[in-house]
């Protein structure tokens, strides 16, 4: 096992009587019906249950029979459409509440005999049901008594490729794109097939195939049947494709001498870009847009809104039932307002100018996906608008393929967080899921960190970061720790003693990660450019060209006094985006939680924390204690050999002990910058990094993996 199977990788189960459980509630198992879904569930099921249980693959008589006469299996799968004893059972109106994604698994009775049912009203519903009655046998769980309901609590459930046409992956550490456009159409690679399935085994119904920041040459013709021939593979899978589109492209594919919006002849464009698309692609899913954002183009260089750029694009779209996912990453040096209050000051003013086919997509912070930022204040800020939330999978900021950071918390906790819109309870989760506000159309957006590793994702436990990212974009209520289990017993082990060992070490790995890189709210001070590693003097000394808002000086502020960006009232006043109570508990530093102070607050360094510690103490003890938690992370990785298989055990030890190095390359980096401004000594107990200052400065990464451009 080398990491390719991913959480589908079904393991003989070894426990007699669990198996033979799990043979009598389940044994002969049937799927009726004859669409390429049922046919993909249909080889699912003879491979899983073949794998696991050792037995045979067992239709019972005629698939499409579709009468209550002929015989019936134990595990039965279908639609009530193509199935009369589905039909005969009497599900109430539970089909009716699980919707067009939704399913239902249930322990009944057929006949006078115990029957198991996956039943939807779709067939991507019966896929969904399958892997979830398979994760159940994955996990050890009981299988007789089944009541589950099941439906997702958003509508796109989507991945964002930020793949080039030329394979590179911007932000990518998984490899080059697993999209090979020189090949396509005519060749099909088995891992679009395998990418399709394990997408649908968590739920994910949307891909954009190409990065935001986008190549024209994607719309062309020449690109489209490339497009079309995902889409052909990807359909029996419930997934859709999008694509990531250029704003400009009538001007620089469509030879419009303009992109003005309001222009007839661009809107005209766009209208026949989309009809084409669509009859190639009758399914399409619709754009994503990056436009007046880091260099791209968009509505504002002809002087138009956001809301006129995207309501173009909707306009085209409308009629085929396409959407548009404009993003709300805008910011611009030259506004001069600081970076985290602008896509709110852009945004905010729009709500309810967007046509019903547009969804606003806002990253869960406000700069951008750092190891640690209070939620966006957008959520909660458009009532009339769709937020789709976007959160990034691959680890940009967190450690690249190396570092074992398990992302459900960060998720959790953003969407957790209450934005008290409409008073307590207003959470993240309920803007997004669309429940706080009555929106029809909602989803959730994860930045892919998938490439053509032979693991997908570079590190094991990044396979972990994108089950996550499907699993609560179905449920973003759901526990994160359960999530984290279910993926330990089906990825790596079944032993109880080290799915406990191993889940313990994923929770705390976050905010291990946010203490060796950022603790206690500080923010991008990362490696210019590629974001490698620690480089807080960034912008110490700014040459003409530098972006200010891409220094790290900007964000951490240090000087003799004290560290931290101050964003209350006699600073940037980014705490006046957000509602009461948030506004005033941020606005003191004495009530903003300690892991955001330094993220609202330019405090001393004698500042006292909560526990008595000064701001420089407690900025020194987190450092360290991030650097030590990923030593002993490593450690404890040691002690589980026997219980992982060794290819996996082997890949996660050697990206541990990379971890543990840069743990301390930014503890050391991060504490002696600090300490020339704080100018204090280390605290007592605390080991003398082993290099200067210099040497960190010094270090250089000219190939490190990074934006391509
Ligand atoms: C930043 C990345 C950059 C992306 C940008 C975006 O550094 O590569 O293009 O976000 O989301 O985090 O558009």
């Amino acid at each position: 096992r080398d990491g390719y199977g991913l959480w589908l990788d079904y393991q003989p189960i070894t426990n007699t009587r669990e198996r033979e459980g799990y043979i009598k509630a389940l044994s002969p198992w049937q799927v009726e019906g004859e669409a390429a879904t049922a046919d993909f569930i249909r080889q699912e099921l003879t491979a899983a249950l073949g794998a696991m249980l050792g037995v045979e693959a067992g239709p019972v008589g005629d698939y499409t029979h579709n009468s209550l006469a002929h015989p019936v299996a134990r595990l039965l799968v279908a639609t009530p459409e193509e199935s009369a004893v589905i039909r005969s059972l009497a599900l109430g109106d539970a089909l009716t509440r699980v919707g067009q994604e939704g399913y239902l698994i249930k322990t009944t009775r057929y006949r006078d005999k115990p029957i198991t049912i996956v039943t939807a009203n779709t067939h991507a519903g019966l896929l969904y049901g399958t892997f979830k009655l398979l994760q159940l046998l994955q996990t050890g769980q009981a299988v007789s008594n089944l009541a589950i309901e099941s439906a997702p609590a958003t509508k796109l459930r989507v991945l964002n490729h930020w793949d080039n046409l030329d394979r590179y992956v911007e932000r990518g550490y998984a490899g080059e794109s697993i999209w090979n456009w020189h090949k396509l159409p005519h060749y099909k690679s088995q891992r679009y097939y395998d990418y399709a399935r394990a997408n649908a085994s968590i739920g994910i119904n949307g891909v954009v195939l190409n990065n935001v920041n986008a190549d024209p040459l994607i719309l062309t013709p020449q690109y489209l049947v490339k497009v079309k021939a995902l889409a052909d593979i990807f359909r029996p899978y419930g997934i859709k494709v999008y694509l990531s589109v250029k704003f400009s492209s009538p001007n620089l594919i469509g030879g419009l001498p303009t992109s003005d919006p309001l222009d007839k002849n661009v809107q005209a464009w766009w209208q026949a870009k989309a009809n084409e698309i669509y009859s190639l692609i009758p399914d399409f899913g619709g754009f994503l847009v990056k436009a007046n954002s880091e260099g791209q183009p968009g509505p504002g260089d002809f002087g138009r809104s956001h809301a006129q750029g995207a309501n173009m694009l909707a306009d085209a779209l409308a009629p085929h039932g396409g959407n548009v996912m404009w993003r709300a990453f805008v910011y611009n040096v030259e506004a001069n307002v600081e970076r985290s209050k602008q896509a709110y000051n852009e945004f905010k003013p729009l709500d309810g100018t967007f046509r019903q086919n547009v969804l606003v997509q806002v990253k869960n912070g406000p700069i951008d996906f750092q190891p640690r930022e209070p939620f966006s204040p957008l959520f909660g800020a458009m009532p009339k608008t769709p937020l789709m939330m976007e959160f990034q999978i691959t680890q940009e900021y967190l450690g690249f393929s190396t570092h074992l950071v398990y992302l459900g918390p960060l998720y959790e906790e953003v969407l957790k967080a209450d934005t008290y819109a409409k008073g307590a309870g207003s959470t993240v989760a309920k803007v997004v899921d669309g429940s706080l506000y009555g929106h029809g159309i909602t989803g959730m957006a994860g930045v892919a960190n998938i490439g053509s590793d032979r693991n997908w994702t570079g590190h094991i436990f990044g396979q972990a970061n994108w089950y996550v990212f499907g699993q609560l974009a179905w449920n973003p209520e759901v526990s994160t720790k359960q999530i984290a289990d279910d993926w330990i017993r089906m990825t790596l082990t079944r032993d109880d003693k080290a799915v406990n060992t191993i889940r313990a070490m994923m929770m705390a790995s976050r905010e291990t990660a946010v203490n060796y890189m950022t603790p206690l709210g500080l923010h991008h001070i990362m490696g210019w450019g590629h974001h490698y590693g620690p480089a807080p003097w960034i912008g110490e000394q700014k040459p003409d060209w530098m972006r200010e808002d891409w220094t790290s000086v900007y964000y951490h502020s240090a000087n003799a006094t004290g560290l931290g960006k101050d964003r209350t009232a006699s600073g940037s006043n980014v705490i006046a985006q957000y509602h009461a109570p948030l506004r005033q508990a941020y606005s003191d530093p004495k009530t903003t939680p300690t892991e955001l102070l330094l993220w609202f607050h330019h405090l001393p360094w004698h500042y006292e924390l909560a526990n008595g510690n000064s701001l420089w103490h407690e900025l020194v003890a987190r450092y360290y204690l991030g650097a030590q938690a990923v030593a002993e992370m490593a450690k404890t990785w040691d002690g589980l050999e026997a219980n992982i298989p060794p290819q996996l055990f082997k890949q996660v030890q050697m990206a541990l002990a990379i971890q543990t190095q840069e743990a301390a390359w930014w503890r050391d980096a991060c504490v002696l910058y600090f300490q020339s401004y704080s100018k204090q000594s280390l605290p007592e107990g605390f080991a003398k990094p082993k290099h200067s200052l210099e040497y960190y400065k010094g270090l250089s990464f000219p190939h490190a993996p990074g934006d391509g451009r």
